[in-house]
């Protein structure tokens, strides 16, 4: 390990990003949110990366703020630090136009629960467990959890989970639909590199376009839904990888995607 707080790595397609405060149960602070927060913009832009694995080091995922460095923090300045840094990573995360795996090796307390929420993929271990700590500290969910968290488990799991904090077992989370596959420990980073393998030779575009339309879809009716569908088809299907698809299935042989 190095004194880095994010490690960045990029294999074959695949970048993944490390949250590296093991000590801390890689606790935010300061300099790990504007690392990640640099790093999710970063490798939006780099062309030669088609997914992202979000994970912690050591035993935990993240467990949110690092409430050594925010202890005594007032109201505002809560809040102003949720505007300045917690939610412009939490849009850069869903805005980014690949797929994003969480692969949750431990904990997810706090905003490192919302963090993997925010993903587009949750693969945990066994040995993982959610914990929406925030009441227990006289504070409100808050980096999305409030709006992700019923659109995956329901209304009425969702009042239940954020009002007592309880602790959700990996078990329990993939029971809820809150995650989407629960694997032993020493299992998680191949089946996540498999996933993240998978998605990687898939049509980038498509992948980008796919994402945007499933984000507009919470937001408005089936008119809507279906008009935005339809102009992003005119997108998808402008491009050569639409033309390559189309031929390897006539060929009967896999499509070598391009990003064009
Ligand atoms: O800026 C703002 O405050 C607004 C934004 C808020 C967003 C949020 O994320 S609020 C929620 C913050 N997170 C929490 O409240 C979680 C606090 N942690 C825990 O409840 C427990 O640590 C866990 C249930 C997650 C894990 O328990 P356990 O028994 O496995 O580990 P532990 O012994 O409690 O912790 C191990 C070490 O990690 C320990 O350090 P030490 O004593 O060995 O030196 C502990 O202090 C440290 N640690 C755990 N959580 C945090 C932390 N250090 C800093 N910040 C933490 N959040």
């Amino acid at each position: 390990m190095t004194g880095e707080p994010l490690l960045v790595e990029v294999d074959g397609g695949v970048a993944t990003l490390t949250l590296n405060r093991p000590d801390a149960l890689n606790a935010l602070d300061a300099a790990l949110k504007v690392a990640l927060l640099d790093a999710v913009r970063r490798v939006g832009r780099d062309n030669a990366v088609r997914v992202v694995v979000l994970t912690g080091a050591g035993r935990a995922f993240c467990v949110g703020q690092d409430l050594r460095e925010s202890s005594g923090d007032d109201g505002a300045s809560l809040a102003v630090e949720l505007r300045e840094q917690y939610n412009p990573l939490i849009l850069a995360i869903r805005r980014l136009e690949k797929p994003i795996i969480a692969a949750v090796n431990g904990v997810a307390a706090g905003a490192g629960m919302s963090l993997a929420v925010a993903c587009d993929f949750r693969l945990a271990s066994e040995d993982a467990s959610f914990v929406p700590a925030f009441g227990r500290i006289g504070l409100v969910p808050d980096s999305g959890l409030t709006w992700f968290l019923p659109r995956l488990v329901g209304p009425a799991r969702a009042a239940e989970l954020l009002l007592t904090g309880d602790p959700i077992a990996a078990p329990d989370a993939r029971r809820l639909g809150l995650v989407n596959a629960v694997v032993a420990a020493v299992d998680l980073a191949p089946e996540v590199r498999a996933l993240a393998d998978r998605l990687a030779a898939a049509a980038p575009r498509a992948l980008a376009l796919t994402k945007r339309a499933l984000n507009r879809s919470l937001e408005v009716g089936l008119e809507e839904a279906l008009a935005y569908e339809a102009s992003l088809q005119g997108i998808a299907g402008a491009t050569a990888d639409h033309v390559e698809g189309v031929a390897a299935f006539r060929e009967k042989r896999p499509p070598r995607f391009t990003g064009e």
